[in-house]
């Protein structure tokens, strides 16, 4: 007795329809899950308008990935089940070419998932204004909110921050505020950002993880990124670029405040940095900075205000560490 799929008998079950069905509901059961129970458990989570459009990309490439995982699968399993030798069948399964319906369907399935993903891959990138990452000193696909020089809770003022990556520490500057520097990264709820990120030395690379950001620190280079902080709390910062031997320690913690206690944060730091000497000292807000440009700062800048890179200099004219 033969048995197999190509050599379908009147008796012969209706393996197609019965495997249909079978990966209909595990199909449909996997994405139900997937949607509703672990969507909102995937990272990076959901506080900041970035982080919440990768969440988002995550479940829809989850959702899309299930079924055809759950029909490779299904079908492994049944062949294996059903349609295994019986003891004594010695023959050959019939010899096959062809089958205008498996070829149609695979031709148009695949196209279908690529063409999709495609188009959703690219609003997703265009639509979040870079989607968290870097997009070079000169963005395609900007933020909406309105450039001034001063930043106020309430309306829809971008704020910037610069991200300054030295070894082995992120330094935070605000132009808005004076160009004051905090070695804290404080963020204002609902309200637009543009990071500026640079380095001072090597490749680093600026990750706020729960924010969904992560943007090269090149020296000499302007890499804007952008996010909109949707809930308070405190996120991690790591450097996400192999950078020397405290690499690993390269990181921080930054917080998302109300705007109004922002506000208070950035103009208490800026008022006490003007009054201690380092808004004066500090060389003029630019974009990219040349690291010797303030030698005479030196070793006092961490004793007078505790900004300082882990090597204990800032901008360091002969860093003692670092060989
Ligand atoms: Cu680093």
């Amino acid at each position: 007795m033969t048995t197999g799929p190509q050599n379908e008998s009147p008796h012969e079950p209706q393996h197609g329809r019965r495997l249909f069905l079978i990966w209909l509901i595990l199909a449909l059961a996997a994405d139900l899950v997937i949607w509703f129970i672990w969507y909102p458990h995937m990272p990076p989570g959901d506080m900041s308008d970035s982080a919440r459009h990768q969440q988002f990309d995550i479940a829809v490439l989850a959702v899309s990935a299930a079924p055809v995982i759950i029909f490779v699968l299904l079908y492994f399993t049944y062949s294996i089940v059903v349609w295994r030798v019986r003891p004594g069948d010695e023959d050959d399964g019939e010899p096959i070419y062809g089958n205008t319906k498996v070829q149609v369907s695979w031709i148009a399935g695949t196209t279908v998932i690529v063409l999709f993903l495609f188009v959703f891959g690219t609003v997703e990138l265009v639509g979040p204004a870079g989607a968290g990452a870097g997009e070079g000193p000169a963005p395609i696909w900007k933020l909406a909110g309105t450039q001034s020089a001063v930043w106020a809770p309430g309306g829809k003022t971008m704020l910037d921050v610069q991200v300054i990556g030295q070894q082995w520490a992120w330094t935070y500057r605000y132009p808005q505020f004076g160009g004051m520097e905090s070695s804290e990264l404080m963020l204002p709820v609902d309200s637009p950002v543009t990071f500026h990120v640079t380095s001072l030395d090597v490749i680093h690379s600026f990750w706020a993880y729960q924010l969904g950001v992560k943007a090269d620190a090149n020296p000499q280079v302007d890499n804007v990124a952008y996010t909109t902080a949707k809930s308070l709390g405190g996120f991690t910062v790591r450097c996400n670029e192999l950078c020397g031997i405290w690499h690993g320690a390269m990181f921080n913690y930054g917080h998302v405040v109300s705007q109004a206690a922002f506000q208070t944060w950035a103009s208490g730091v800026q008022s006490k940095e003007k009054a201690d000497g380092i808004l004066a000292a500090l060389p003029a807000y630019a974009l990219t900075y040349d690291p010797t440009v303030i030698p005479q700062l030196g070793a006092n800048l961490p004793k007078v205000d505790g900004i300082t890179g882990a090597a204990g200099y800032y901008y360091p004219p002969s860093d003692p560490v670092t060989p």
